[in-house]
């Protein structure tokens, strides 16, 4: 009996140490999956071998998730978000293309366009979705000008977005391409939701000094010191490429480096790289305006802030045919 007893508990640990195993080769693959997720939307699903996983929806080229290793949720989405295919995805990172919005921009010329315009809204095409040689994952998604966007905004153009996940950062970058014979200046931001426990702890670093216009009193003013939250917060910094957000009281911080380019085709003899600053929005709706969305749940302002990379003011580059601007975000969430 004594044997018998010795031999289950030996076939107990073995069934344990290959589960264990299994376990393990099954997180060293990295994968990147074309799935159908909420509501039966088109998505890709990346998943890094560490563990860090990102969710991409076709609609908008939303990405909806970004998970870090250890689990920790870095993006928030509202949970009253619809995902149907009828509006923009309420949380994550949607995309503003061409106009910002509501007020019409004075370089683009364009009057009666939806707030942040049509990218996140439209149903955009995967050109790759790959694991890549080092193990990242990485998804490339399209969008070209069409009969419906030409209604609205009256250019040629096409948008390459590409997401790339590993280990420790999520990346994302939007490509303008104007493939217009006309100049033209579109705006663009990267709207992202992060999640926080409490935004009246939490602050944005990374503005000290930087002019900013505020939206909701119409004047602009000079950010003193970090970035804080006591009330509904609607703020357009003219510059910011390294950012940080914080709580109180926690060790954990997500670091933001955003980049802007413009890019200049020279044909067969290669093309040049000019940097130039990108703005920054900064807000937080607070109860009343959360309220007053349909798709926000109503105390959802108090997890969440957003941090959002642009090319919005009346300086940014004015795009000649076949030339190109890429606005980048690198986020790196430290636990
Ligand atoms: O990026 C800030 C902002 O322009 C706010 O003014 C607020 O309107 C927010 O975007 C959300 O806009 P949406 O159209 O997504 O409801």
């Amino acid at each position: 009996m004594v044997l018998v007893d010795a031999q289950l508990v030996a076939v107990a640990l073995v069934t344990i140490c290959v589960g264990a195993m299994a376990m393990r080769m099954a997180r060293r693959t990295s994968s990147v999956v074309r799935r159908l997720g909420k509501n039966g939307q088109e998505m890709v699903a990346l998943r890094h071998r560490s563990g860090a996983a990102c969710d991409v929806y076709l609609h908008g080229a939303t990405v909806s998730r970004y998970a870090v290793p250890n689990g920790h949720e870095v993006l928030w989405v509202s949970s009253g978000a619809v995902f149907n295919g009828s509006k923009a995805i309420r949380g994550g990172v949607p995309l503003v293309f061409p106009q910002f919005g509501p007020k019409a921009d004075e370089l683009l010329g364009i009057t009666s366009m939806s707030q942040h315009g049509f990218a996140r809204t439209s149903k955009w095409s995967v050109r790759s979705a790959e694991v890549r040689l080092n193990g990242d994952c990485q998804v490339v998604l399209t969008l070209e000008d069409s009969e419906a966007t030409r209604e609205k905004f009256p250019h040629k153009f096409s948008l390459l977005y590409t997401v790339s996940l590993n280990e420790t950062c999520l990346r994302t970058a939007l490509k303008m391409t104007n493939m217009d014979k006309a100049t033209v200046a579109p705006q663009a931001l990267l709207h992202t939701y992060f999640a926080t426990d409490e935004v009246a702890q939490t602050r944005v670093s990374g503005l000290d000094g930087v002019s900013y216009y505020d939206q909701l009193a119409d004047e602009t003013d000079a950010q003193h010191g970090d970035v804080s939250f006591c009330g509904e917060t609607d703020r357009v910094y003219e510059r910011g490429d390294k950012l940080v957000i914080s709580c109180e009281g926690q060790r954990a911080v997500t670091e933001i480096a955003v980049e802007a380019t413009y890019v200049e085709e020279f044909g067969e003899s290669g093309s040049s790289a000019t940097p130039f600053a990108p703005d920054v929005v900064v807000w937080n709706p607070h109860v009343s305006k959360a309220k007053a969305m349909s798709d926000f749940d109503d105390d959802g302002w108090k997890r969440m802030l957003c941090v959002e990379p642009g090319i919005l003011n009346k300086n940014r580059p004015k795009i000649a045919e076949g030339n190109s601007v890429i606005l980048s975000q690198t986020i790196t969430y430290i636990p």
